[in-house]
């Protein structure tokens, strides 16, 4: 019997394979289908205090090696999405991801006054990381500012948190933000977001609206970046920090590449876009398929065993 159970802060989860956040997860239809599709478990799309129409349309375009979007952080509000985890926690699933992703810190300290102070039992990802708002910058590339605003959190909030990351490209960056890391008592990081602020041109016109274009990157074209952020976060984070992979998964194959690089779960966002929910299943068949070829039983047996020549 092979087993992709894994576990992070307090939590097991019966498979390691879930929807990377703003994928298929901003309306209640989006999390009910999550919630009977065969994901170990699933992630809300990042909030803001109050709800978002997001960008103008065309904002998400499929592309051959993946994707580019700019969506503009369009979701239905806090309210909306704590009022999901808590019915969530009412029928006994703790076992679940809030993102959260505040315009500001003053809001990203209120939304997480409220968690803290209410039933919610689960694990929250707060977003340091998106590319597409006009005028924000990406919190995860301005390493003092994480710092504040990680010790502001850290002054009040108890409950499991883990950050998602954007991706990063140099040695010294993978430092500076551990470092920075290790100081808190952070629970996970999901790395990468998408690759921010990229361009995409078909014959002579870009390919979504905001922005003149510009949008972050998912898919194929960022798989070597993503295995690089997790095998670097693997190897410079305490050991008590659980890495989460996210980028690049298109088969099992790249779930076993991820866990390799000292994942413990893998997101999926430009593939179950593209195929919906019925990729996880696949993806489970694969992992366990190449787990079987090799005489792997768990996650365990390879998670963080890259070979290194
Ligand atoms: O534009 C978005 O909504 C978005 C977000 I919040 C993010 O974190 N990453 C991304 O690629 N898009």
């Amino acid at each position: 019997m092979i087993s992709l159970e894994t576990k992070i802060s307090d939590k097991t989860f019966s498979n390691c394979i879930m929807n990377a956040s703003g994928v298929r997860c901003m309306t209640l239809e989006d999390l009910s289908n999550l919630s009977s599709s065969a994901a170990g478990t699933w992630i809300t799309k990042s909030c803001t205090l109050s709800p978002r129409e997001g960008n103008p349309s065309p904002r998400y375009v499929d592309l051959k090696l993946g994707s580019i979007n700019s969506m503009g952080l369009p979701n239905l509000g806090f309210d909306f999405y704590l009022d999901y985890v808590l019915e969530q926690h009412k029928s006994g699933n703790d076992a679940i991801f809030f993102s959260v992703a505040g315009l500001t810190l003053e809001d990203n300290l209120q939304m997480l006054t409220r968690i803290q102070n209410s039933d919610f039992q689960g694990l929250v990802e707060l977003n340091l990381s998106c590319p597409n708002i006009p005028g924000k910058p990406q919190t995860g590339y301005d390493f003092e500012r994480t710092h504040e605003v990680l010790n502001e959190i850290f002054s009040f909030y108890t409950k499991p948190l883990g950050v998602k990351l954007p991706p990063y490209f140099d040695m010294v960056h993978f430092e500076m933000m551990s470092e920075i890391l290790n100081q808190y008592p952070i629970r996970f990081v999901t790395c990468i977001n998408s690759v921010g602020n990229a361009l995409y041109i078909e014959d002579e016109s870009v390919v979504i609206k905001p922005k003149g274009g510009f949008g972050g990157i998912g898919g194929a074209y960022v798989k070597p970046t993503a295995l690089a952020n997790v095998r670097m976060f693997y190897k410079l984070l305490r050991k008590d920090i659980t890495v989460i992979g996210c980028g690049g998964v298109e088969t099992g194959r790249d779930v076993f590449e991820h866990i390799l690089c000292g994942a413990s779960m893998v997101q999926t966002g430009t593939l179950l876009m593209k195929e919906d929910t019925g990729v996880f299943s696949r993806l489970i068949t694969e992992l366990k398929e190449i787990m079987n070829l090799k005489g792997y039983k768990t996650l365990e047996d390879f998670k963080g065993k890259l070979i290194e020549l």
